[in-house]
């Protein structure tokens, strides 16, 4: 399988993340990548090849031209108040307040954000646009033919919506693959997010449309981050109702429950009639993740790949959370692999 790949991931390099009430130094970080690039060569998974420029169109079809325009300059915006670390929000516009974007810097922010776990540095931008070429890269292979191609984002995207940021994410590549898919003839994309937090972006960018399919097997939000999004009844709406399916799961899912729901995701997926399949691939669900509570062993990884696989959709795996590190290319790759082994070619 081939891998798309960019460096620039390095330029994103966040000093710290709140948790517990404390700063920690960021659990997302560059060295996540390094190990999966590194165990896709131990294993000659295939050529790895940097992105191509795609430009703005593309992430203007799945965020807003103010989002987009905040990200690009907030360093500048940020550093022309005096500071020079990391960006962080003070505070957001919930319940009752006005959802009107500020002039202010720290209060623009403040409405671009979800949480406080996505600071931007002075690469980010950098970082987060060479991460949607890295996932439209591989849409591109897909169009001329690919049966799988796996993009190696990094910032990861899902838990950004049209017009915000958060949990690690600014750019969703995932969306922007898939709608660059339809942009490009397809008449329907399934989403499968495999990751173990809840894709609340993705699954916000496509509620109310019909040729997006969004699932999502993931910690129940009555217990886990994002906490505001992924229950089991949310079915879509409008037009859309119908074509999103969620599987919040008890903390210390296994495989032998959380295969379960894989199956089932694969039976709907199936069933919709997709021209290609987007797979959000977090590998957080491993038993040994820092911050995450299921079960999942490296082999059962191999078997994810294999079911995936079963689908025969062309499909591109683009990468998102995963924090033990020592693991994360073991269990990524494992993933690639048993999709290769069980595509017959
Ligand atoms: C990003 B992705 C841990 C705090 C959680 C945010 C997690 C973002 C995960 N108790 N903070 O979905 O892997
Ligand atoms: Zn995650």
């Amino acid at each position: 399988m081939l891998t798309i790949y960019s460096d620039d991931h390095r330029l994103h390099h966040g000093q710290h993340e709140l948790i517990g009430g404390h700063f920690m130094p960021c659990f997302e970080k560059p060295s996540r990548a390094d190990m999966v690039l590194e165990r896709l060569r131990a294993v000659n998974l295939g050529d790895v090849r940097g992105p191509d420029e795609h430009g703005r169109e593309p992430l203007r079809r799945v965020h807003t031209d103010g989002f987009l325009n905040f990200l690009e300059h907030a360093w500048a915006d940020w550093q022309a108040t005096g500071r020079d670390h990391d960006m962080l929000p003070i505070a957001w516009p919930v319940r009752r307040l006005r959802q009107v974007e500020p002039d202010d810097i720290d209060g623009r922010l403040g409405y671009y954000s979800l949480d406080a776990g996505a600071p931007i540095t002075a690469g980010t931008w950098r970082a987060i646009t060479a991460s949607a070429n890295v996932a439209l890269s591989g849409q591109a292979e897909l169009a001329k033919g690919a049966r799988g191609v796996f993009s190696l984002c990094r910032p990861p995207g899902h838990h950004a919506a049209s017009d915000y940021i958060g949990g690690y994410c600014y750019l969703n590549n995932a969306a922007i693959a898939a709608q660059a898919m339809l942009d490009q003839g397809a008449r329907r994309v399934a989403i499968l997010d495999v990751d173990y937090h809840h894709g609340n972006g993705t699954q916000d960018i496509f509620y109310d449309r019909p040729d997006v399919l969004f699932t999502s097997i993931h910690g129940d939000p009555r217990f886990e981050y994002p906490y505001f999004l992924g229950h089991a009844d949310e079915k879509g709406q409008g037009p859309g109702e119908g074509f999103n399916r969620n599987y919040p799961l008890a903390s210390g899912s296994d495989w032998s429950v959380w295969g379960q729901a894989l199956a089932d995701a694969c039976r709907l997926i199936a069933g919709y009639g997709a021209d290609a399949l987007v797979v959000s691939l977090g590998v957080d669900t491993f038993k040994e993740d820092p911050i995450s509570q299921f079960k999942l062993d490296s082999p059962d990884y191999l078997r994810m790949g294999e079911v995936i696989a079963g689908l025969g959709l062309q499909t591109l795996f683009v990468m998102e959370g995963g924090y033990a590190v020592e693991e994360i290319g073991i269990n990524a790759v494992n993933v690639l692999q048993g999709f290769d082994a069980a595509t017959p070619r």
